[in-house]
């Protein structure tokens, strides 16, 4: 039997209505008890968690409130390296049905697992999420996020499934073929990473394919960052709604955290399944609810992959102000982007998503852009490659011009003084699934 229930006058659709409207003490109560569960569980069957819990003189039974979860040791990617493939599974590996990978950059994958049970819920917690995007059962979901060792495509599969759409699972890649297949079957959702998005949006254009009269009308957007100008953006030349969803292999993959079509103002984290921390990263400290830090999450109910205390490095701000859809859980005020993203020229903070909100609708130029960082002595200095829109004037003069005037756009809104690098239409790479924004040409010392 279905647990969809439908939507009154006052509130919002969802997937699992007792579940995401639960009142917060009964929240809090229901986390703890999954909390103690998935304590004893990492420490009596994963070895290194218990060497770690021992070293920091942790006990499960020694948590009594959500609260005395700051006497855990947080876990970070490089407890995953280090056990490397299976050593964090808490069950025999015979019962882990499916493996998933992202590929680390220093080399050795980062590897998760899941019993059939955890990809049940991992396909109920993406069916919530894409209920409360505003997806509805018997839409046709057109699923442009990779399939394979990466948690994306198969993520959103089964939760459409789940839902009970029709999925076209197309993953990246052929995007002339994927605006063919957006008309001929007439896609209502269209899941893809936001830079992906925008590779469609153009490849349709350059078609003469106008994917705003096509039903299209919802897009789910994430796995990377992106800003609120990228959102118009995709939605005035689709001719849809941009939602964000966000996720970590880690701790699920998608389906952790999804904005509502209602309000889309912060991503509702489904608190029932984790527990969420924002954390400030170099004290290690809470930061007050509302303040930028790091998100730390504890999965509460996986049995293959149990986390306690995953720092994301992903830096947001919590809230648990109630939104206008109904739902109760915590909501991440979008994420700006990783703590290890962040760069610092000249003595100024700046996301590469910080830099895309200023090019995104930027007069004369596309949002087509990779930022580049070079050394000049011992200061880090940033060039902004950035496309020029088609039909703008490509002479020499005319690109120094438009070189300037970016300076100064970005120099009056981040204080920031950097070099911009115009480019040809088509020059700049194009996304297939998450985008490389940043090129790092420093010598590391
Ligand atoms: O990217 C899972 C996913 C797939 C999420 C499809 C949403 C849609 P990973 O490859 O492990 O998993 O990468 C996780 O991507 O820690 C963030 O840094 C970034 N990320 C994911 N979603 C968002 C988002 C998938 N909505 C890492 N906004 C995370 C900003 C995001 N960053």
């Amino acid at each position: 039997m279905s647990n969809i229930s439908a939507a009154t006058d006052t509130q919002d659709y969802m997937f699992d209505r007792k579940a995401e409207t639960m009142p917060r003490t009964e929240l809090v109560a229901l986390q703890l008890a999954r909390l103690k569960q998935t304590l004893a569980l990492a420490y009596s069957k994963v070895p290194h968690v218990r060497a770690k819990f021992d070293k920091a003189g942790a006990r499960p039974e020694q948590l009594k409130t959500l609260a005395d979860i700051a006497r855990f040791p947080f876990a970070t990617k490089a407890d995953l390296r280090d056990t490397y493939p299976f050593g964090l599974f808490a069950v025999p590996r015979e019962q882990v049905v499916r493996l998933h990978a992202s590929s680390g950059t220093t080399g050795k994958a980062t590897v998760v697992g899941y019993t059939s049970d955890d990809i049940k819920l991992w396909a109920d917690l993406m069916a919530r999420c894409f209920a409360c995007a505003g997806t509805r059962p018997g839409d046709i979901l057109h699923n442009g996020y990779g399939y394979g060792l990466f948690t994306g495509g198969l993520g959103a599969h089964y939760g459409a499934e789940r839902l009970g759409c029709t999925v076209v699972p197309v993953s990246g890649g052929m995007t002339e073929r994927q605006v063919t297949l957006l008309q001929d079957f007439g896609a209502h959702v269209l899941c893809a990473t936001p830079s992906y998005a925008l590779n469609i949006a153009e490849v349709a254009e350059g078609m003469g394919v106008d994917i705003r009269k096509l039903p299209v009308r919802l897009g789910i957007f994430g796995a990377e960052p992106w800003s609120d100008a990228m959102r118009h953006d995709l939605e005035a030349r689709l001719g849809i709604t941009a939602v964000d969803l966000y996720g970590l292999s880690e701790i699920i993959g998608p389906g952790v955290a999804c904005e509502c079509g209602v309000a889309r103002n912060g991503l509702h984290a489904w608190e029932d399944h984790f527990l969420f921390e924002a954390i400030d990263p170099k004290t290690l400290e809470p930061v007050p609810e509302g303040e930028p830090g790091e998100l730390v999450i504890t999965t509460l109910t996986k049995q293959a992959l149990p986390m306690v205390r995953y720092r994301s490095r992903d830096i947001t701000r919590l809230t648990r102000e109630p939104c206008a859809c109904g739902r109760t859980h915590v909501r991440i005020m979008r994420v700006t982007g990783r703590d290890d993203d962040m760069m610092i020229i000249r003595g100024v903070n700046v996301y590469p998503s910080q830099v895309e909100a200023l090019l995104v609708g930027f007069p004369g130029v596309a949002p087509h852009y990779q930022i580049v960082l070079t050394r000049e002595g011992t200061l880090d200095a940033m060039t902004v490659e950035v496309e020029m829109t088609p039909g703008a004037l490509a002479d020499d003069v005319s690109r120094g011009q438009k070189a300037a005037e970016v300076v100064r756009h970005i120099k009056a809104h981040i204080g920031l003084t950097c070099e911009v690098a115009i480019k040809a239409p088509g020059e700049m790479p194009r996304s297939q699934g998450k985008a490389v924004r940043v090129k790092d040409l420093r010598k590391k010392t």
